[in-house]
């Protein structure tokens, strides 16, 4: 062979190995790792007397190496206090979050998994959720972002869970990634994970026609992602690390640097304006910037990192925001069928939940309204008596000035003069 094409050849190898783990090198290193520094104080200083908060951190903590004893221990026992009182309760979704995180990275949590049959108990609620679609036209208990996370832990910890369903039920075509016919790029992503782990899945003796068609899914949501790709972001800011998550598994999206530059330096771009400072929005985001995804949690270099992380445990210096006793003005309304106005005065700096507190004591006839905290913060479950529903697929959408919001009422800021709205709406 002649030099030069030998030479072309190797050029060719590193090539070829390099490219899927492209955007997943560029990530964090120790130079730019001060971009994501605020994320890790969030999650170190964040409470925790909410149960719901810990596993996505725990998760997050153990897959990307950062080391604190006081806040894992803390987490993981909260969790498996959770599990021990209210197991029967937990959805699939919750149930499988705390596998991955109790048993994220070769662990002593691995031995509760084990002792408390946790993973056949999680089949069991799978399934529950299959039976619910076969009886209620295709509609599951949860959401097809938990039914994702379910089948996902399945598979990494090799629980029981039918082929044949997961190739019926996880085609793209399937109306539950979608909400009023918008692709819900979360949901995709979590699924082309799971996916992508069924289709490795070498203890499954599966045919070759049931092995094509899983890579067809995959092939096809990961289209469907990138499709939502816009200035840097994969559906928005909250949906973008999972995004990626999907896509360095999935599709050549990251091989092409300019991709991988524009997408992180957006998030980075956020990440400095604050816009995580929820803890699970920065345990959700920053396994991606770290190169790693959720199929990592079983492999043997889970929590293993090149960068040395100096993770301060003192609380960093809130610059506490000066409240300028300024009011302004904003209209708000109630659309079920009919609308119903008001127009409230609240203090700058005010989020959505303000308002309604403001229009419920106007009026509370018209405007009384119940919430549940989430981990997102909370979410509106009835507006004047009516109730959301997961069974009807129906909620409470937030909008402000007629666009839905991408933050829940506790988290978004309102400005003078916005036009808000919480319409009743089906999904
Ligand atoms: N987690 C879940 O089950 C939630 C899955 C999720 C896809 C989630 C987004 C994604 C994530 N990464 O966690 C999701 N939302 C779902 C499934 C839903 C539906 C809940 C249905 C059900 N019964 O399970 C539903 C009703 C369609 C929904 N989300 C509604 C809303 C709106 C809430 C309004 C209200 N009534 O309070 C809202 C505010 C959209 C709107 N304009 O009305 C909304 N969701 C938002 C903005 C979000 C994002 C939160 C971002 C933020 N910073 O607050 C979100 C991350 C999330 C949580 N929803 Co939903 C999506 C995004 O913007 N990228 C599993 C469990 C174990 O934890």
């Amino acid at each position: 062979m002649r030099p030069s094409c030998q030479l072309a050849l190797a050029g060719l190898l590193v090539f070829s190995l390099i490219p899927s783990q492209l955007c997943q090198m560029h990530a964090v290193n120790e130079t730019n790792f001060w971009h994501i520094e605020p994320l890790i104080n969030t999650m170190l200083n964040a409470k925790y007397t909410e149960r719901f908060q810990d596993a996505n951190v725990l998760l997050t903590f153990r897959l990307v190496g950062i080391k604190s004893q006081r806040l894992e221990q803390q987490l993981s026992g909260q969790i498996k206090e959770d599990i021990n009182s209210r197991e029967m309760e937990l959805t699939s979704g919750e149930l499988a979050l705390d596998i991955l995180a109790l048993g994220a990275c070769e662990n002593q949590d691995r031995e509760f998994i084990r002792g408390a049959h946790l993973v056949s108990k999680l089949g069991v609620k799978f399934q529950a959720e299959i039976q619910n679609m076969e009886a209620h036209g295709g509609n599951p208990l949860t959401n097809y972002y938990q039914l994702s996370l379910a089948l996902l832990a399945l598979c990494l910890f090799n629980g029981h869970y039918s082929i044949t369903s997961v190739t019926y039920y996880f085609t793209p075509e399937n109306k539950n990634y979608y909400f009023e016919d918008q692709f819900s790029v979360d949901t995709g992503a979590m699924a082309v994970l799971a996916l992508t782990c069924v289709r490795r899945d070498t203890q499954r003796k599966m045919g070759a026609s049931t092995q094509r068609k899983i890579s067809g899914y995959i092939a096809s949501l990961a289209n469907k992602i990138q499709a939502e790709g816009k200035q840097g972001l994969l559906g928005n800011v909250f949906s973008t690390g999972e995004a990626m998550q999907a896509l360095f598994v999935s599709s050549d999206y990251y091989k092409n640097e300019r991709n991988c530059r524009e997408t992180l330096r957006t998030v980075f771009d956020n990440i400095s304006q604050g816009v995580f400072y929820l803890p699970i929005a920065a345990a959700q985001i920053l396994p991606a910037l770290m190169g790693k995804t959720y199929l990592d949690v079983i492999s043997p270099s889970c929590g293993h990192n090149p960068v040395k992380f100096n993770v301060s445990t003192e609380k960093p210096d809130m610059a506490t925001p000066t409240t300028a006793p300024l009011n302004i003005l904003v209209k708000y309304s109630v659309r079920i069928n009919t609308t119903s106005h008001t127009q409230v005065t609240v203090r700058k700096g005010s989020v959505f939940l303000d308002v309604m507190k403001a229009a419920q004591e106007k009026n509370e006839a018209l405007f009384r309204f119940t919430v549940e905290e989430t981990s997102w913060g909370p979410f509106v479950t009835s507006v004047q008596g009516i109730s959301a529903s997961s069974k009807d697929r129906t909620y409470w959408k937030l909008l402000s000035n007629g666009q839905p919001l991408t933050q829940g009422a506790g988290s978004h800021v309102v400005q003078n003069g916005d036009n808000l709205e919480v319409r009743w709406s089906k999904y």
